[in-house]
């Protein structure tokens, strides 16, 4: 429900999906080298039995942190906390995931600023004025439904993006902004919104903390100075700021295309929290949801067994000190307001990684401690990372590789132990959003018994759990029992939920800080250190991070390198998702591939004409970088503005040789083999690495 292409609606291509004869259906053990393609065919438990030893050796001789995970983004509710726990009792910090550049940004924005998660997605019936980035069709196809019922019912949108996109059509002011540079758009709205007068004074009176701060450091951001920065007109800017501010309810959703920005995604997104809280939009038309209650459902948080770890070992955390954030510090801080408020806070699984480009580097050169084994659950390290060269140099160094996944892919061949995942089909889902970002829980029965030798990820988490003595934590032996555990509170069982409701909601509450607490006789407020809106942030400050906010020059840009703009002089933005896909995944799915065959790369005419030679529609072509050059096929199109250049993510080619040096055409055309990751270009909140905002030459590729 969440990631609307996650579970794959297209009937034809699930029943493909389903029985397709590249499935892995039982463990695999490699025999030959390492990306030789030669495995032994073993069962669940001989598999489970040999990695859960080593695990166990490298704690006794390493130390527990020396077994690190990696994930991605949540397909299944039940390979999320089942992971985090696995790692808390195990004694390991180290959890890798895409939260520096997914909706981390986002999350950790609106907890410092309003205490909770803000919601990504937009509840229908309660907005006149959207604000968007630019690519809901393809991305969140239900969320571009309610975007589509915005405008029939005469609401504005207003849609910023460097590319023309289905948004951009339905759009009433489109800002064709520069790549990276939207915080300093939304310190001119705030500008603009505080200069004119147009904020909610008994809000900001009530409830704000730091607004006089605020409102001195946007004094320079006039919409002049930000229009020289943006490349949209200062009159574009400050209209559009008066339409957001008059025109309510609004919302700004603007999902990955700040959070993949660095150095500014979370600082943006910080103005976007301060942004909906002046206009008195906080926790109305319900940019905070706030979590499922705890009393009838164990969320996640909870779950995962956090207690558990001690804090000898949280400081272990791999770039947690440095990106802290998003690491244990941040975490632990804001968790604070929110286990006051709520009775719970955000999930380790999203809310708190170790920074996955320091892990690289520490697998390489061993300091401050050796990575011996890493387990990687729903994650395409060798696809979806920035500079995947060096990954594959960090997996070479590990001793142990685990990955379970549905399909063989670059991971699978470099793993030593490979174990076959159950589908969405298989599988009795609960989607516990209710955790992070929306007040439910979707529940739903498995159509049919999982084929083969395929499982769970809570079957995986639990089989090593209790060969690394976890017995007595994983009590329930399946995962549908698991479930019927952790709805226990609402009276009734998984399957009568899953059967009728479908889902746990909580009742949305508009403008639930000011309901008075029976406990206390005093209003719940936010679930910050202060019980306010926090424009100066108190946990920030904690952490010796800028408490308010403020903007940097992208470190790849035509102003900031412009030695470097001169051999790579076009913005790159990557990662603009396409429907058939979700992200690495699919690609072997006829039905689907043949949707979309080629990675493509989108140029304008006037920049395609203007190359020597130059391109035209369907040529091949290389996209360069100081990392290198991948291969992709041109989209010739004024979606895009003079001089960027939008390229497709996570791309490799199921068909091809499965071995090193190919490992599926991993290397060939995927663009995260081209952007950097170097830690200290990241940003500095959470470590996030540039994907919506570097830069590249691109050329005709003659062969
Ligand atoms: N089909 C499909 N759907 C998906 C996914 C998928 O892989 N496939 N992935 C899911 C995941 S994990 C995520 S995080 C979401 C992401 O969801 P979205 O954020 O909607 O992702 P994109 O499609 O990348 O859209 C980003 C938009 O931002 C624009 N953009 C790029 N750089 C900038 C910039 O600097 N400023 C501004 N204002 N705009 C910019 C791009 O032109 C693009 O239109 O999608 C989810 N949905
Ligand atoms: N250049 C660039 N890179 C990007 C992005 C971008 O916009 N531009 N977007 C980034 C973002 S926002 C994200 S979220 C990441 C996505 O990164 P990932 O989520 O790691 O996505 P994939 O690379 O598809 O790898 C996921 C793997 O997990 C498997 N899998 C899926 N679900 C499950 C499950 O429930 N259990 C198990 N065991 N396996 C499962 C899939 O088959 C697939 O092989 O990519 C990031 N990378
Ligand atoms: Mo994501």
């Amino acid at each position: 429900m969440v990631h609307c292409s996650r579970h794959k609606n297209n009937g034809r291509a699930a029943i493909e999906y389903h029985y397709h004869p590249d499935r892995l259906n039982f463990p695999l053990k490699r025999v030959g080298e390492r990306g030789q393609d030669q495995w032994e065919v073993i069962s669940w438990d001989q598999a489970l039995d040999e990695v859960a030893e080593k695990l166990n050796y490298y704690r006794d001789t390493f130390g527990a942190e020396s077994v690190a995970a990696a994930t991605g983004t949540a397909h299944y509710g039940d390979y999320t906390w089942t992971k985090s726990k696995f790692l808390n009792l195990f004694g390991s910090p180290n959890n890798h995931g895409n939260e520096a550049i997914c909706h981390g940004p986002q999350t950790k924005a609106y907890e410092s600023t309003l205490g909770w998660a803000g919601q990504i997605w937009l509840t229908p019936g309660v907005t006149n004025t959207l604000v968007l980035n630019s690519n809901q069709r393809e991305s969140a196809p239900v969320c571009f439904a309610a975007i589509e019922g915005v405008k029939a019912s005469g609401g504005k949108i207003i849609s910023i993006s460097p590319r023309f996109g289905n948004v951009s059509m339905l759009a009433d002011y489109y800002l064709p902004v520069r790549p990276g540079s939207d915080g300093a758009l939304y310190l001119a709205w705030l500008n603009v919104i505080i200069n004119e007068d147009l904020y909610d004074h008994e809000f900001v009176e009530k409830w704000v903390v730091g607004f006089d701060e605020l409102k001195e450091f946007v004094q320079p951001w006039t919409p002049e100075k930000a229009a020289e920065i943006c490349w949209v007109s200062a009159d574009m800017i400050r209209e559009t700021a008066r339409v957001y501010a008059t025109n309510q309810p609004s919302r700004i959703i603007a999902m990955q295309s700040y959070d993949g920005q660095a150095p500014n995604g979370f600082r943006t997104l910080r103005c976007v929290a301060m942004l909906e809280a002046i206009i008195g939009a906080a926790d109305n038309g319900c940019p905070v949801a706030g979590p499922v209650n705890p009393d009838v459902f164990e969320d996640d948080y909870h779950a995962e067994r956090n207690d558990m770890l001690p804090w000898s070992q949280q400081v272990k955390q791999i770039g947690g000190d440095r990106f802290n954030v998003l690491g244990f510090p941040g975490w632990k801080l804001l968790g604070e307001g929110q286990l006051r408020r709520y009775g719970t806070a955000m999930y380790t699984h999203w809310s708190n990684q170790g920074h996955a480009p320091t892990m690289w580097r520490q697998i390489l050169d061993e300091k401050p401690y050796p990575v011996k084994a890493l387990i990687m659950t729903g994650c395409g390290a060798l696809t979806k990372y920035s500079n995947t060269k060096l990954v594959l140099e960090a997996f070479k160094k590990l001793d142990l590789i685990v990955v379970a996944d549905f399909f063989p892919n670059a991971n699978t061949a470099m793993a030593d132990y490979v174990f076959p995942m159950s589908d969405w089909m298989e599988r009795p889902l609960m989607e516990s959003y209710g955790a992070s970002l929306m007040a439910n829980v979707a529940c739903g029965m498995n159509a049919v018994e999982p084929l083969y030798e395929r499982r769970s990820d809570y079957d995986f988490w639990r089989g090593l759990g209790i060969r690394c003595g976890q017995e007595e934590y994983w009590p329930q032996e399946t995962l549908i029992e698991n479930h019927d555990y952790r709805v226990k509170g609402t009276g009734k069982t998984f399957e009568e939920i899953a059967t009728h409701e479908k889902c746990i909601a909580e009742p949305l509450v508009h403008l639930g800080y000011q309901k008075i607490n029976p406990k206390t006789g005093e209003a719940y407020g936010f679930a910050t250190p202060s019980g306010k809106a926090e424009f100066h942030s108190e946990v920030l400050e904690k952490l010796g991070q800028d408490p308010l906010v403020h903007y940097e020059e992208p470190n790849f840009s035509p102003y900031s390198t412009s030695e470097y703009a001169q051999q790579y002089p076009y913005i790159l933005i990557t990662g603009c998702r396409v429907q058939p896909f979700y992200h690495s995944e699919h690609r072997q799915i006829r039905a689907l591939r043949d949707l979309h065959p080629d990675p493509i790369v989108e140029v304008n005419p006037e920049t395609a004409q203007a190359l020597e030679p130059p391109l035209v529609d369907g040529d091949w072509a290389w996209i360069e970088t100081h990392l290198g050059r991948i291969k992709m096929r041109v989209r010739v199109s004024t979606a895009v503005g003079v001089g960027i250049v939008s390229a497709e993510h996570n791309w490799w080619f199921p068909e091809d040789d499965p071995k090193l040096p190919s490992l599926y055409g991993a290397f060939k055309s995927n663009i995260n083999v081209v952007l950097d990751d170097d830690p200290d270009k990241c940003a500095q909140e959470l470590g996030g690495y540039t994907n919506k905002n570097a830069m590249c030459n691109i050329y005709k590729a003659l062969v």
